[in-house]
């Protein structure tokens, strides 16, 4: 029997699906020609958890795999918000350079904009300056620091002022940091870059730009590994303390929380909760942006060392008034970017291959909803 709330839902959920066939959007119309496996949603979602907690439950997602039923199901359901995993970097999103008639595609990004907005949830940006998903145009194209500069302030422009309205953060700049805490060198910074020598100023700049192209946008830093103190992010928190006191534009840090099961460790888990706190401490809005827990076994003790993990990190967000955001990388182990990268792990996601919840769904959803 469904009660009143998950009939609801369900009836917003189909209206939803009903209306976006209708606008014609051709990956959304496959996705409502298939029929969903997924039972429909219990009172009681992640997105319902978050909502009285005043939490935004978020998760990266990709337009091609809006066309399978489950996946367009779960995450029109689940989730309050939806970043694109790939489709607004720069390398697929400004695939040509602009003397070129048709410079930008942002096919990918759009549909993923129209069914967050038919399904009533929130967009966050990713990522306007990174040295990963460059075209070969930018890498390759022997630029000079000022051409540089003029490519970047206007894909800046560009690609917020596309998304203006629509898009509500986004995370200017990812993982300018090594671990040691100095900078990365990139293109962007000193390969020529347009900062070298001059440190984070490349980042203020970047910042700054992006304030101009959409003053309504939140603008975050991103990094991996910065969960815990450490001196990547003490030196975030420098740049950080620094911009808040010249009056650069940054209104939040995203931390990545890409963490196996050695993070369950009392020690690291109270380091992160201090370092959340120091960043909250300088008014900043703090994210939880990437969340995977990946395994080495999808045996039940793993599984339910997984869940363990997933609610004490949940917790540390719930716990934390800056924290506004717990979004996980992606959602179902179908479609994780683990495996690709790290040889024999996976199974980082809380719903499984074949989409079914796993121990970790309800650890979040109980963490949620204490
Ligand atoms: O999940 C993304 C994967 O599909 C891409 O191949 C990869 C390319 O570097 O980027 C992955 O997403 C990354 C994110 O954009 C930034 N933080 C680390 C994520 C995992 O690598």
């Amino acid at each position: 029997m469904m009660n009143a709330c998950a009939i609801s839902a369900w009836f917003r959920m189909l209206m939803t699906t009903l209306l976006c066939g209708m606008c014609g959007t051709a990956l959304l119309s496959g996705a409502a020609a298939q029929e969903s496996r997924v039972a429909a949603p219990a009172a009681g979602t992640l997105r319902q958890a978050g909502e009285a907690r005043h939490l935004t439950i978020g998760t990266a997602a990709a337009a091609s795999h809006l066309a399978e039923a489950d996946y367009a199901a779960i995450l029109g359901s689940e989730f309050s918000q939806l970043q694109a995993e790939n489709a607004m970097k720069f390398g697929p999103i400004h695939p040509r350079p602009d003397t070129d008639p048709n410079p930008y595609n942002f096919v990918s990004g759009d549909a993923l904009v129209a069914f967050a907005q038919s399904h009533n949830m929130v967009v966050r940006g990713h990522t306007l300056v990174w040295h990963n998903q460059l075209p070969e145009w930018v890498t390759k194209g022997n630029h000079s620091p000022a051409q540089l500069g003029e490519i970047l302030h206007s894909h800046i422009k560009t690609v917020m002022a596309h998304y203006a309205s629509k898009v509500y953060a986004w995370d200017v700049v990812n993982e300018a940091f090594n671990d040691d805490g100095t900078l990365h060198p990139t293109i962007w910074y000193d390969q020529p870059g347009i900062g070298a020598g001059t440190g984070t100023k490349y980042i203020e700049l970047a910042l700054r730009w992006a304030r101009e192209a959409d003053p309504s946008a939140k603008l975050f830093y991103n990094d991996y590994d910065a969960e815990e103190v450490n001196k990547k992010s003490d030196a975030i928190y420098a740049m950080a303390k620094r911009f808040k006191k010249n009056g650069v534009p940054l209104d939040g840090i995203g931390f990545q929380a890409h963490v196996g099961l050695h993070f369950d460790d009392p020690a690291k888990l109270a380091s992160f909760a201090r370092n959340l706190k120091r960043f909250a401490k300088l008014g900043l809005e703090l994210h939880i942006t990437e969340l995977d827990v990946r395994l080495n076994d999808s045996s039940p003790a793993s599984l339910a060392a997984q869940a363990k993990l997933y609610g004490e990190i949940t917790t540390l967000c719930v716990q934390q008034p800056k924290c506004k955001l717990l979004q996980t990388w992606g959602f179902t182990d179908k479609h994780s970017w683990i495996p690709g990268f790290y040889k024999g792990q996976g199974w980082a996601l809380l719903w499984d291959d074949k989409y079914q919840k796993k121990p970790a769904y309800e650890a979040v959803h109980d963490a949620l909803a204490k």
